[in-house]
């Protein structure tokens, strides 16, 4: 858009003057970030409307993403650079004397769902708008998001995180969208007329969802899209006690961190509920509004289920479907299936959602008839041709239970997995009943990024290298990127590819100071492990690598100083993760006063992990840790953010990483460890002995004897459970059996960092190659395979 720098100073004069009656100088760091981004809302609001004119005139079809999950992160860096005025914003901010990064970090963070999951969700939002795809986002909008994370003795310690005490300046409320939903009570199917039933309520409960908008500005686009998120109200003008306003609250007062244990169950399906149910009663009521005809649903209207937690919305809509527009059964279930379509993001088994059939009949008596109905046409129509054994095991409803993953599959036209390994792996096992019955419905959808919040926002250090070696193509088409492999052997290019990086990694070690009180050097090699605390991902090993850096040091052995960055958050109920922090903090205790070791070896766990502490942390990466276990981890998105920063990964053959080395080449990256087959085959033969292989290996009964002969203090119980589950337990995820070639692996990213040009060809190959991982990309790919939209403006024009 044409602003110019006197222009802004304008509307952010009178912005001040209107919000707060006062003068910019007088306003609080708070206030003053509050009336600029009002300005910004200002600057993309005609679009915002005009996107929704044109889509409605052109009946564009839309496409809704249900997630109970989205990570927008701060949003004015990103609304300005997408918005193309952020140069002149800072410019005119410059003149007024004041600091856009000061601005900028007094945003807060919406922390509204737990880790990948819900930073996809939001990615893809992001990348929609950034291709001219009309694509929103429904969901909830808790109270208090994922809880704050602080550290007190190395214990993490939850702290609610009430998000909302400062007014949220993107969203707008609109209570003239708002709808009913109904839990509970009793429902009596009266035949009509025309043969069809009606369904009467008696005794329901109504609840009023109330949406909050907030607009998903897409990159140089003039293209914005909505992030629909609602909250629970009671009904105005309805008598209601104390007693009933709380329980009504409580809907969207908190957000369920991923854990594992079953406390609140029925509260999590009254969210899920929630938020299925208000988005597509507003689609149906929309699309009723626009169209003629609601058997054209599926030719204008995409709803995709994120994970399972909205698989219900196949549900909601075969209700509305047959109630209120009283389809037969047939017409309703074919519209539904073309309508909708899922994801899967994980192969933990204990992750699969289920419901109680009790529970779900209880507050959803209609939606569990309808359930009912499913399961058995499900079972007559395959019985004859699969027979008992595989129709009971894939039916939606057995053994007491919804299984919600079966329901999404058998009501949706596609299923997809995040990574190569993980849609094979679904078809193999986890879904293969449903790959032998509907094969066609199987797609793999490699997840995104968004190097524009990753590259061009968090590291402009990078960014203006690239800009001025390639000109600023690359922005709108990272594909570009690809270009730079031919400054690969320019040693100037190197350079100020090792400069940036230094730069980075100051600012990092700034945030380190502050936070811990702990000095580091920013010429070490920076070792970078984010992402949530859970047993599959192997935080351990990456302690357990350098435990044995430790004894090596103390033995005096040389190693490259390296600082390990941690950054995770452990469900509150996930007891062995909540060790592994301690441990880790206590490891860093032991090594950061050590002077023996502490000039080659540091450790830093920043607290409360999250989408800007994210920011801060990956352009500063030398090396992206992504261990898991073979065959358990999705996709994972940090190592594409990590790479696209140019850090080396280091990492086994799992999820994206294969797709990874695919594309940066294995000589830029440093693989590791069982493969998913190998892993599969030693579980299914029992083969693995944990104990023998601990036995047998000296080095690493060194730092597995660490954990409880008092060499770590404080550890005392934490060290004893870890080894419980290593050796009593044989050790779920293979920690052991990958020490040594972890150990090795990590020898070569050694013998590399010795080499600064070759180590900045890795990174620079790295960063040639990550602009394949753009969201954008993945974005249009469903588009074209899965909700058969096209993009109004393809990328790369
Ligand atoms: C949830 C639970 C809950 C019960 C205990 C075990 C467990 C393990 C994992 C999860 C998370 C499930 C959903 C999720 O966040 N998956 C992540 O999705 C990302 C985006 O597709 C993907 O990159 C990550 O690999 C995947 O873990």
């Amino acid at each position: 858009m044409g602003l110019t720098t006197a222009q802004f100073i304008k509307d952010y004069k009178a912005a001040a003057l209107h919000l707060f009656a006062d003068s910019l100088d007088n306003l609080s760091t708070l206030q003053q970030y509050q009336a600029l981004a009002f300005v910004v809302k200002g600057y993309y609001a005609k679009d915002w409307v005009q996107t929704k004119a044109n889509n409605e005139k052109h009946h564009r079809k839309q496409v809704y993403y249900f997630s109970i999950e989205f990570m927008p992160g701060r949003l004015l860096g990103s609304n300005l650079l997408n918005l193309g005025i952020k140069a002149t914003v800072e410019a005119g901010l410059e003149r007024l004397a004041l600091d856009p990064v000061t601005l900028y970090a007094a945003e807060g963070d919406p922390g509204l769902g737990n880790g990948g999951l819900g930073r996809l969700a939001s990615a893809f939002l992001d990348a929609m708008a950034s291709v001219g795809m009309a694509g929103h986002g429904n969901g909830i909008r808790y109270q208090y998001g994922l809880f704050q994370q602080r550290f007190v003795d190395g214990y993490q310690v939850e702290l609610p995180d009430d998000w909302l005490r400062d007014p949220y300046v993107w969203e707008t409320r609109k209570e003239n969208r708002a709808v009913i939903v109904k839990y509970g009570g009793q429902v009596e199917l009266r035949p009509r007329a025309n043969g069809s039933l009606q369904a009467i309520y008696h005794g329901a409960e109504d609840v009023l969802a109330v949406p909050y908008d907030t607009a998903m500005v897409g990159y140089r686009t003039g293209c914005v899209n909505t992030l629909r998120l609602w909250a629970a109200e009671p009904v105005p003008g309805r008598a209601h006690n104390l007693a009933e306003k709380a329980r009504v609250n409580a809907i969207t007062q908190i957000l369920y961190p991923d854990d594992s244990d079953n406390d609140g169950r029925e509260l999590r399906l009254r969210q899920e509920y929630f938020f299925v149910s208000a988005g597509v009663q507003s689609i149906v009521t929309h699309f009723k509004r626009t169209h003629a005809d609601l058997h054209l649903l599926p030719q204008f209207i995409a709803i995709h289920i994120n994970d399972t937690h909205p698989a219900m919305a196949v549900l909601e809509l075969m209700r509305i479907l047959l109630d209120e527009e009283e389809m037969t059964w047939e017409e309703a279930w074919r519209l539904t299936v073309a309508t909708m379509s899922y994801t899967n993001h994980t192969l933990m088994t204990e992750a699969l959602e289920t419901w109680p059939e009790s529970m779900f009949a209880g507050l959803l008596p209609r939606l569990y008839q309808i359930a009912q109905e499913i399961d058995h046409r499900f079972r007559a129509a395959h019985v004859q041709q699969y027979g008992e054994l595989l129709v009971d095991r894939s039916a939606p409803i057995a053994n007491g239970q919804l299984r919600m993953a079966y329901l999404a599959v058998i009501g949706s036209h596609a299923v997809n997995g995040v990574a190569k390994l993980h849609t094979e792996l679904l078809e193999q096992s986890v879904l293969h009943d449903f790959y032998t019955l509907y094969p066609a419905r199987f797609n793999n959808k490699t997840n995104g990024i968004t190097p524009r919040r990753w590259v061009q926002l968090a590291d402009p250090a990078l960014a203006t290298l690239i800009d001025a070696t390639l000109g600023p193509g690359w922005r709108r088409d990272p594909r570009a990127l690809q270009d730079l492999r031919a400054h690969a052997d320019d040693p100037a290019f190197l350079a100020a590819l090792n400069a940036a990086k230094l730069a980075n990694k100051g600012r990092l070690a700034a945030v380190i100071q502050q936070q811990l009180g702990l000095y580091v050097d920013p010429s070490a090699m920076f070792d970078v492990q984010i992402k949530r605390l859970h047993a599959y991902k192997r935080q351990l090993l990456h302690v357990f690598g350098l435990l044995d850096s430790y004894r090596a040091l103390k033995a005096g052995e040389d190693r490259p100083a390296r600082v390990h960055v941690f950054g995770a958050k452990a469900a509150p109920s996930y007891r062995y993760a909540k060790s592994v922090i301690k441990l880790i903090n206590a490891v860093a205790d032991l090594v950061n006063h050590d002077p023996a070791v502490n000039q080659k070896l540091q450790v830093a766990f920043l607290p409360n992990y999250g989408v800007s502490l994210a920011e801060a942390i990956i352009p500063a990466a030398d090396v992206s840790e992504q261990i898991s276990l073979a065959g358990t981890e999705a996709s994972g998105t940090s190592n594409m953010k990590l790479m696209a920063t140019g850090a080396i990964t280091l990492a086994t053959l799992d999820g994206a990483n294969i797709e990874i080395q695919a594309v940066a080449g294995a000589e830029n990256m440093v693989t590791f460890g069982l493969t998913a087959t190998e892993a599969t085959r030693m579980q299914s033969a029992h083969t693995y002995n944990a104990r023998a292989v601990y036995e047998a290996d000296p080095r690493l009964r060194a730092v597995v004897d660490m954990l409880t002969d008092g060499s770590i203090p404080g550890i005392a119980s934490e060290g004893r459970e870890i080894r419980t589950e290593l050796l009593d337990y044989n050790d779920t995820y293979f920690v052991l059996e990958d020490f040594a070639a972890y150990l090795a692996a990590n020898r070569k990213l050694d013998a590399l960092w010795a080499d600064p040009d070759r180590w900045a060809q890795a990174a620079l190959a790295n960063i040639a190659a990550s602009g394949q991982f753009s969201a954008d990309f993945t974005v249009q790919r469903y588009g074209r395979e899965v909700w058969h939209v096209l993009p109004e403006q393809p990328i790369g024009d």
